[in-house]
C-alpha cells in the first residue's frame, strides 16, 4: 500500500505522516517513511537547490527538478520497499507538483501530471491524503514559501480541487485541532472515509 500525504506549507503533514507511521507500526504493519523532495543521495541535493533562496530557478526547471527527484526515489526506495510487501508512507508526491508547478505556477496540470508519471514510469499512491485548513508556517521561509500571498492562495485552492479531479485515490482532511485528532481522521481516511 502506498500512501501519500499533501497540503500547503506548514499544515502539518509532517507531524501527521509520523504519527500515521506510529500507528501503522502499532497495528503490525511493516512501514517505510519518507519525503519528497529527497530520501535519495540525489533527492535531498535536489531539494537543497530547490529551496534556496539564493538560486535563481526558473519556473519549467523548477518543474523537472522536481520530476528528477521523484523519478529517483521512485526507482530506488518505493518500487523496492513495494515490491517487498512494505507500506509507503510518504510525505509529499505527484499532487505537490500538479498543484505547486501545475496550478500555482501555472505551468498545467496535464504537462505536469504527464512528466511525473513518466518520471516515477506510472507509479501513483493508492491513497492521497489532502490536509488543509490552518497555516503553521514558520519564521524562515525557503524559496517556495516566500513565494508570496497570491501564490499560496492558489496552492490552497489547487489541494482544495484535487478530490474532484482524482476521486478515485485523494481525501481531503480538516487539519485543525489537536494532533491525535487530526491523526484519528488522517487513519479513518485510509479505509475510505472522507473527514
Ligand atoms: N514542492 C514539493 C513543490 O513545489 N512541488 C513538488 O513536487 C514537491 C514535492 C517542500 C516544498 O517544496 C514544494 C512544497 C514545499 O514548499 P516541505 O518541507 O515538504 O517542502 O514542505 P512544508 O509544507 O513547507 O513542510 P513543513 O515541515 O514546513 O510543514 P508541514 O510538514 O506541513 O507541517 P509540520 O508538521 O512541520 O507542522 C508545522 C508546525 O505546526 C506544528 C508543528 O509542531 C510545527 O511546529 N503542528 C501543530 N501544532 C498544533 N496542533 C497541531 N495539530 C499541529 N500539527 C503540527
Amino acid at each position: 500500500m502506498f500512501v501519500s500525504l499533501e497540503g500547503p506549507d506548514g499544515v502539518g503533514k509532517t507531524t501527521q505522516v509520523a504519527l500515521l507511521v506510529e500507528r501503522l507500526r502499532a497495528e503490525g504493519h511493516d512501514v517505510l517513511q519518507c519525503r519528497e523532495p529527497g530520501g535519495t543521495e540525489l533527492g535531498e541535493r535536489v531539494r537543497s537547490l530547490l529551496l534556496d533562496g539564493q538560486v535563481a530557478i526558473a519556473d519549467r526547471a523548477e518543474a523537472m527538478l522536481f520530476a528528477a527527484a521523484r523519478a529517483q526515489i521512485a526507482e530506488e526506495v518505493i518500487r523496492p520497499a513495494l515490491a517487498a510487501g512494505r507500506w509507503v508512507v510518504c510525505d509529499r508526491f505527484i499532487d505537490s507538483s500538479i498543484v505547486y508547478q501545475g496550478m500555482a505556477r501555472g505551468l498545467g496540470v496535464e504537462p505536469i501530471r504527464d512528466a511525473s508519471v513518466f518520471a516515477t514510469d506510472g507509479l501513483l499512491p493508492d491513497r492521497t491524503v489532502v490536509l488543509h485548513g490552518v497555516d503553521r508556517r514558520g519564521d524562515e521561509p525557503d524559496r517556495i514559501e516566500a513565494a508570496g500571498a497570491d501564490f499560496h492562495r492558489r496552492v490552497a485552492e489547487g489541494f482544495l480541487a484535487l478530490a474532484d479531479l482524482f476521486p478515485e485515490r485523494v481525501r481531503l482532511v480538516d487539519a485543525r485541532g489537536e494532533r491525535d485528532a487530526v491523526a484519528d481522521r488522517v487513519r479513518a481516511a485510509l479505509d475510505g472515509g472522507a473527514a
